[in-house]
This record gives C-alpha cells, structure tokens and sequence, in this order.
C-alpha cells in the first residue's frame, strides 16, 4: 500500500520540494490549494495532472486554513497517514499589517488540523508535522539557539507560530497523537517567495545586471540568519515524521550571515564587487568593479539603498541554530553551503532576467514589484 500524505500550503516554496520529494518516495500526496482569482500554482505545475487520470498520485484539493469544516472533510476523505502542515501567512513584516488573519490562519488554522484528527478518531493512524520556526527564539536568549533554547517571539506571525507550537506539544501530551514541530530556520531556494530579503536580493541583483534595474532598496543590513537550502530542509521534515518517537526538532546550518554579506555574495556571482559605504539609513553599495563582459556596470554606480520602510516594529537580529539533535539522532547533515545556494538562486534568477530582457525588447509589459 502506497503511503498518503496531506500537504496544506502545497503551492508554496516547501509545498512544492516536499510535493516532489514524496511523489519521488512513492508516496499518493494530496494538496491543499487556495481559490484566488489567479492560478496561483506556478511551483507545482509540473506535478499537476489531469483529474480526469486514474490512479493519480497528486491530487489538489481547495482549502483554506481558517474553514474547519472544509479541513475535516477533507482530512475525513483522505484518511492520511501523514499530514505535513506547511500553509501560513509566512511573511513577518506582513503580519505588523494582518495580525488577526495571521493568528487565524498560522495559530488556530494548526488547532483546527489537530483537531480534525482528534474529532475524526486518526490519533493512532495519522502523524502531523507543524511547521514551526526560529523566528519563535525572537530576541537574542542564547546564541546558538537549540530545542531548549527559551522563546521570545517579536512579530504577531511569530506569536502566531508559537501558538501552534505549544498547541502541537498539548494534543502530543494530551490525546497520545504523533505531532511534531520542526524547529527550521531560514531555508531559500530559487523558488522561495520574491519578498524575502535573499530572493529580493537575487531577482535585484540579476535586474541591475542585465540593465533591467537601476538600484534597489533594502531594510535592516545588519540583520543576522542562518541560512539554508529549502530541499535540504524538506528531506528533514519526513525524517522527522519517520522517527520512533514524536519529538521537536531544530533544523539549522549552524553558521549566521548578515544580510549585507548576502548582497555582496550575490553580486559577486555575476562579478560585480561592491563597496558598502555609510551607517544606518544613510548605507549605501556602490559597484567598485565589474570583471563579467556580460554585465558592464561603471565603477562608482550606486546599486543599493536603504529604505526604513522596510524596518520592521520588532526585528529579530541574530539567528544561528544548533541542530546537534538532528545531527546526532537523525543523521540530519544539509547538502547545500550558503555559496551553492546563492550560486543555485543567481543561477536561476538570471535565467529568468534574460526570458524578462527579452520580453521587454519585444515590447511585452514584465512584471515589476519590489516590495
Ligand atoms: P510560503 O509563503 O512560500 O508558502 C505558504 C503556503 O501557505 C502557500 O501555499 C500559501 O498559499 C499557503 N497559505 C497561506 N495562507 C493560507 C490559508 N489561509 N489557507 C490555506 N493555505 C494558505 O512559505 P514557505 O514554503 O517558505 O514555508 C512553509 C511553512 O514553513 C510556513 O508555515 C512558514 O511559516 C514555515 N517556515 C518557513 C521557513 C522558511 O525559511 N521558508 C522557516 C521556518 C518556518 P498561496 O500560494 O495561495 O499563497
Ligand atoms: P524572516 O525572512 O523575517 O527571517 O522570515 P525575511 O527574508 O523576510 O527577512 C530576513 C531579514 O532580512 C531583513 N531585511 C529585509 N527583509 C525583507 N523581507 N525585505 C527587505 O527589504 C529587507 N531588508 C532587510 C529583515 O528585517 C530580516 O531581519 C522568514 C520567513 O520565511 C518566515 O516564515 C520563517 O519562519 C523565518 O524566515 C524563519
């Protein structure tokens, strides 16, 4: 019998790696998508198939975390054996402007999956995965930050999360469930959302070069993350749903880098240098030289500037994660180093400014939001 897994949030950056890590395990995954007024499935498109197939293994479902009776009936009709709850209002700054949808949907949506299982009798049948994150350990307790680190959330998305947390632990202790957190930090890919500072960064980078851009602005430079790849990052989240025990989980690289460094990197892979120059609001990053042929920039052009728009209410400044636990008891190692990641999402995002360039040398309208 082929193992079936319910995946919520099925259309976004981990929805999509963990959609194609199960299917390649042989698993029957079944989505959770929302109705918007536009496909919004571009990360999953090449899974899709025809509902008019038999014997589909990637079946989408519409759904939405904050309607429990569409999520039991669901949960009632896929009888899962493993439900990996992934959907989230998952932008922090966003979350300063929705705070009451992000505790819906990020806090009561996990009791409402929780307690669907419960209502519907699966506590011995089906195991949950929430999708916990560093962002709970918020203002700097301890450095690095592990399963015993204390929490101090600074963002309603992170108040949110810790909600679901704790709610996870509860049903765990009270109902005997198989319910697990996975503690993750920041992981990217080229597929992660196009707001995120590295993916902001990247698409910006690969613009400016190809002549598309001018400059771009950015928040907190200084700010501190942990960051690895997204593919390493779901292979983990099975691991932990095939462990004996149902425990939580810290998932991390164990090494910080500031969002500066980021920015530089990714310039470099389209060999341009930069230069930072200023402190605070006044910082700017300035190309110093340019060796790539491809992508002449004059030396002493100003690329970046920080807007306080982007500052948020609350920051969360230093993340490093000590993934000892997984390391040790899982056998939990990343594959991808932060160069190859950059190198995977310049890559990428290159590729995807030259279709733009060429698009626009036609005459076709592009895309340009940089929020
Ligand atoms: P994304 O923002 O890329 O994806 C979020 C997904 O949730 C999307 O499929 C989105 O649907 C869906 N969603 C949002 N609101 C609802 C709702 N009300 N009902 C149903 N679906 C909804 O996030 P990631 O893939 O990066 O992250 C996955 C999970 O892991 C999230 O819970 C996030 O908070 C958490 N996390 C992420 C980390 C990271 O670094 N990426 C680190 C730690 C935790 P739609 O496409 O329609 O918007
Ligand atoms: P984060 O990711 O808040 O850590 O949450 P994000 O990439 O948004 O911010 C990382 C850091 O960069 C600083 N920053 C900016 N951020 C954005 N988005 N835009 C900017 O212009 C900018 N300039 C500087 C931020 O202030 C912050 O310090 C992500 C999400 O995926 C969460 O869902 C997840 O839980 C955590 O990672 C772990």
């Amino acid at each position: 019998m082929k193992k079936v897994a319910l995946v919520t949030g099925v259309t976004g950056q981990d929805g999509a790696y963990l959609s194609e890590f199960l299917l390649k395990k042989d698993y029957i995954v079944h989505g959770i998508k929302r109705r918007s007024s536009q496909f919004n499935t571009d990360r999953i498109d090449h899974l899709y198939q025809d509902p008019h197939e038999e014997n589909r293994n990637f079946i989408l479902h519409y759904g939405d975390m904050t309607d429990s009776t569409n999520l039991i009936r669901l949960i009632q009709e896929i009888q899962p054996d493993e439900i990996y709850n992934l959907a989230a209002m998952s932008h922090v700054h966003v979350s300063f402007e929705t705070p009451e949808y992000t505790g819906n949907a990020d806090g009561l949506g996990t009791l409402r999956i929780l307690d669907a299982v419960r209502l519907l009798g699966l506590e011995k049948k089906t195991r949950i995965y929430q999708a916990s994150t560093s962002e709970l350990y918020g203002k700097v307790q301890e450095v690095p930050q592990s399963e015993t680190t204390p929490f101090y959330p600074r963002s309603p998305y992170a108040v949110a999360k810790m909600y679901a947390y704790w709610i996870t632990v509860n049903y765990r202790e009270a109902y005997g469930m198989y319910a697990c957190n996975g503690i993750l930090f920041n992981h990217e890919s080229p597929l992660r959302g196009e707001t995120f500072v590295t993916r902001k960064i990247t698409r910006a980078a690969s613009r400016i070069a190809l002549g598309l851009q001018d400059k771009f602005y950015l928040g907190n430079l200084d700010a501190q993350r942990d960051w690895g790849h997204a593919k390493d990052y779901v292979r983990m989240m099975w691991m932990i749903l095939q462990a004996e025990e149902a425990e939580d989980w810290v998932i991390a690289t164990g090494k910080t880098t500031p969002v500066r460094e980021f920015v530089r990197m990714a310039f470099a892979e389209v060999g341009i240098e930069l230069e930072f120059r200023g402190e605070g609001v006044d910082e700017k990053a300035y190309v110093i030289s340019c060796s790539n042929p491809d992508y002449i920039l004059p030396e002493g052009k100003e690329v970046l500037a920080v807007d306080p728009k982007y500052f948020r209410p609350t920051e969360v400044d230093l993340l490093i994660g000590d993934a000892t636990k997984a390391n040790t008891k899982l056998g939990w190692t990343p594959e991808y180093n932060l160069k190859e990641l950059v190198e995977d999402m310049m890559k990428s995002d290159v590729e995807l400014m030259r279709k733009e360039r060429y698009l626009k040398e036609e005459g076709y309208q592009t895309l340009n939001y940089f929020e």
